[in-house]
């Protein structure tokens, strides 16, 4: 008999996952069927986009090997049978208050900061390079987190040195640009391109340092389609622009300058969202997604 969600404690809640305490040494990391778009939530789920990206990060902590925060299967008796696919039973850790970002090509944040000052957290970058330009080499971008519906704030390496001290920032930055490069491999091996990806790890008993949160969804990571990747202006999100693009044409009727909240989606794009999901997991993963739990 699984145990209800709610006899766990909820202990944290983002725009589209939570966190509940199981015990002193475990928390339940629930992934949702929420979806954002242009920095709203929408009102209108994306069925099994919480199974989908949980099957990825379990897909991904098993390709990368080393030390990660995954403390039982995904069919774990303490896993409640409404949440079964959409959570992890994972080992509390003392996280890291970094965002530790990658990036191979530039785009978001990263491109304003460029274009701004010529350099992204301190890195200065060659000139002339324009929207998803591809990146001499992969960087290194910390952020501190910011509070829920702000945007995190990109920081330079000696301000994380202040912060976390230099051991633990050189080993935060080595440890994220090698997740960063073997990912980006196995997705571009698969003709997607994973143009950045935001890692968060945390500190076991012992001081190991642990990759921790979800790891590569299209959640944490932007991927666009290899197939029609051209530099010079912004590219066609793998899983969410079916939803961008309604939102953002006659049909939908939103502003997306005011301040009123996107209109629910039609069926045709929650389907179509929802198979790109899917697409993405069974293009990296090779697996099928009728197999996973839940
Ligand atoms: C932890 N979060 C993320 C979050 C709001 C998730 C704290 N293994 C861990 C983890 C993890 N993962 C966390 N704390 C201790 N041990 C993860 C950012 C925030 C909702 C869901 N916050």
């Amino acid at each position: 008999m699984r145990p209800s969600l709610d006899s766990y404690p909820h202990l944290a809640g983002g725009k589209v996952r939570d966190l509940y305490e199981i015990d002193d040494e475990h928390l339940l990391l629930v992934a949702s069927d929420r979806i954002s778009a242009y920095d709203h939530v929408l009102e209108t789920p994306i069925p099994d986009k919480g199974r989908v990206l949980t099957a990825m990060s379990v897909f991904f902590f098993g390709v990368l090997g080393g030390a990660n925060h995954l403390a039982g299967e995904p069919d774990d008796d303490r896993i409640p049978e409404e949440v079964l696919g959409r959570a992890l039973v994972v080992r509390r850790l003392k996280m890291v208050p970094i965002e530790c970002v990658a990036r191979g090509f530039l785009t978001g944040s990263g491109k304003a900061d460029y274009d701004r000052t010529g350099a992204v957290c301190g890195v200065a970058l060659p000139e002339g390079l324009v929207e998803a330009s591809p990146l001499p080499e992969a960087i290194f971008t910390p952020a501190t987190k910011a509070e829920l519906g702000e945007h995190d704030e990109n920081i330079t390496f000696d301000q994380m040195l202040e912060k976390v001290g230099r051991d633990l920032a050189v080993k935060l930055r080595d440890d994220t640009l090698e997740v960063y490069a073997r990912a980006a491999n196995y997705a571009a091996d698969r003709g997607i391109i994973l143009a950045d990806t935001k890692l968060e790890f945390g500190l076991a008993p012992d001081g190991t340092l642990v990759l921790a949160d979800e790891v590569l969804t299209p959640d944490s990571s932007r991927y666009w389609p290899l197939d029609g990747y051209e530099p010079g202006h912004v590219q066609p999100s793998f899983d969410k622009q079916f939803v961008r693009n309604w939102l953002t044409s006659e049909e939908s009727g939103w502003d997306r300058a005011s301040d009123t909240p996107p209109p629910p989606l039609p069926d045709d794009i929650v389907d179509a969202t929802r198979r790109r999901y899917i697409e993405a997991y069974e293009r990296i993963s090779g697996l099928s997604f009728d197999d996973w739990v839940g």
